[in-house]
């Protein structure tokens, strides 16, 4: 079974029931805004810093210029992207309410219209766009946090943190951060969800971002900023926030997934120029941009940049240089250079696979707190909801796992690395024979087999008297992980 599969049906049946029980109630809409959500796509955060490359890097995973990237009131705003059938561009009002906003495409980029609005009147904008990428997941742009009370900080904030009174709008976040800041690890501190099943920093991604400017742009910026990020990957104050973190130029992505012919035709001619004028033009913006120095206008030469930074214009030239000539070519080129195939996998290793567990974590927060406002009403309704969201919560093995997996990355454990590895795997693996380390189609017997030499395995390590507490946690939490997997296996 997949991580999240038994404890999602179990609390999408108390959703049906409460939404059953509560037909007739003001209460009705609510319990259906909570199963849609259950069964609806992903919704991921990105946040960070003011300018840290959030709208350019959604824009990368959309393949689309959906995202304002310059500045503007829309960047103000917390954006909703979600799949929809047709084009459709809407804004939701403090004052309650939908409203239909005016779009048009200008040069590729989306640009949106907000006709008599304010930006204070607004509480988010929603923009539903069929774009195949926001099939599994919706992505929410935010606005860039400031200091830790600025405006736009505060609307991030509360769109993101969740608290014992509110469970957070969004199931996971990707955090983009230029460099490690004091100020950023404070923000992605204040979005951990403590709720349910304590605190949890699977849900949470950091993006070493505009990782290309690294090094002002030096054709190995790339390799420098996987150093780096692999440095804060190890870095305890880093780790117990964030999954992973991994290098994106999310510029160089952004442009690659909307490359236009004749972009690489200017490229192709600017490859033409005289081999010594051309190194003295890469070696610095103004250089590149000096009037005299190439064929191609200033104008020309400045929109590449935008494009590409001076990064992505050096990547192509020796890109040019190794025989790319179209777009359709070096798209797929520069998306290698851009890092964004990395982020894609730990979207899809991890985030989507654990969707339905924050989900179901998320819906039975929210079941939670509906709990005190029925209480008069529907007293019932009430006492049932709230025992039964216990006995999930403290029987839901995958609750169980996610803390334990948390409990993991906590700093100061004694453990060997090799242990470390499997736990992991096992405590987040997304199905029963990745969890166990075997094939997608291992047999039965292989499952039953595993699962019990599992079971041996962190039974023993449990019992260790000289293991800490924490440890102890997640061995015994390891060990019943491989309990069920046999049980279900067997069953
Ligand atoms: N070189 C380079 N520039 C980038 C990258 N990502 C974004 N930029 C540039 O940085 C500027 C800000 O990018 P945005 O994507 O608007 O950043 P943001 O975080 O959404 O900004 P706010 O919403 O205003 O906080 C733009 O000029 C982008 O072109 C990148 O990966 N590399
Ligand atoms: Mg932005």
């Amino acid at each position: 079974m997949s991580l999240g599969t038994a404890v999602t049906i179990q609390v999408r049946e108390l959703l049906s029931g409460a939404a059953e029980e509560l037909r007739t109630s003001p209460f009705a809409p609510r319990v259906q805004a909570l199963s849609e959500r259950l069964d609806g796509p992903l919704r991921v955060a990105i946040a960070g810093r003011v300018k840290a490359g959030k709208s350019t890097l959604l824009n990368a995973l959309v393949g689309e210029r959906l995202a304002p990237t310059d500045a503007g009131e829309c960047t103000k705003i917390v954006s909703w992207y979600e799949h929809g059938s047709g084009y459709q561009v809407s804004a939701r009002l403090h004052a309650g309410g939908e409203q239909p906003l005016a779009f048009r495409r200008d040069g590729g980029s989306l640009s949106i219209e907000l006709g008599g609005l304010v930006e204070r009147d607004i509480a988010s904008i929603r923009v539903a766009w069929p774009a195949k990428s926001l099939t599994a997941m919706s992505l929410i742009d935010t606005p860039g946090l400031a200091s830790i009370n600025d405006d736009n900080s505060r609307r991030t904030r509360e769109f993101l943190e969740s608290d014992t009174d509110r469970p957070s709008d969004a199931d996971a976040v990707i955090y983009l951060m230029r460099h490690m800041h004091r100020t950023d690890l404070q923000f992605l501190d204040a979005f951990m969800d403590r709720s349910v099943s304590a605190a949890s920093p699977v849900n949470a991604v950091a993006v070493l971002s505009r990782a290309d400017e690294i090094g002002a742009g030096r054709i190995d910026a790339m390799d420098s900023a996987r150093r780096i990020a692999e440095r804060y990957r190890v870095d305890p104050s880093i780790q117990s926030l964030a999954a992973t973190v991994v290098p994106v130029a999310g510029l160089l992505a952004e442009t690659a997934l909307t490359l236009r012919e004749d972009e690489v035709a200017s490229l192709r001619t600017l490859h033409a120029t005289e081999t010594d004028v051309l190194e003295r033009m890469l070696l610095s913006t103004e250089n590149f941009c000096d009037s005299h120095s190439s064929g191609l206008t200033v104008e020309i030469r400045r929109a590449l940049l935008e494009r590409l930074g001076m990064f992505g214009v050096r990547i192509a030239m020796t890109e040019i240089g190794l025989g790319v000539s179209t777009a359709a070519e070096m798209a797929p080129r520069l998306i290698e250079h851009s890092g964004l195939d990395g982020l894609r996998s730990v979207i899809n290793a991890q985030f989507l696979p654990r969707a339905r567990l924050l989900q179901a974590r998320a819906a039975l927060v929210s079941v939670r707190l509906l709990v005190p406002e029925l209480r008069t009403a529907h007293p019932a309704t009430a006492d049932r909801l709230e025992r039964e969201a216990e006995r999930i919560d403290a029987s839901a093995i995958d609750f169980a796992r996610l803390r334990a997996a948390h409990l993991l990355s906590a700093a100061g454990l004694r453990i060997a690395e090799r242990d470390a590895r499997d736990l992991e795997r096992l405590l987040l693996g997304s199905t029963d024979p990745a969890a166990l380390g075997l094939d997608a189609d291992a047999s039965r017997a292989q499952l039953m087999q595993q699962s019990l030499d599992e079971v041996a395995r962190w039974r023993e390590r449990a019992a260790d008297p000289l293991a800490q507490p924490a440890l102890i946690e997640v061995f015994e939490t390891a060990a019943r992980t491989c309990e069920g997997i046999y049980a279900s296996t067997t069953g």
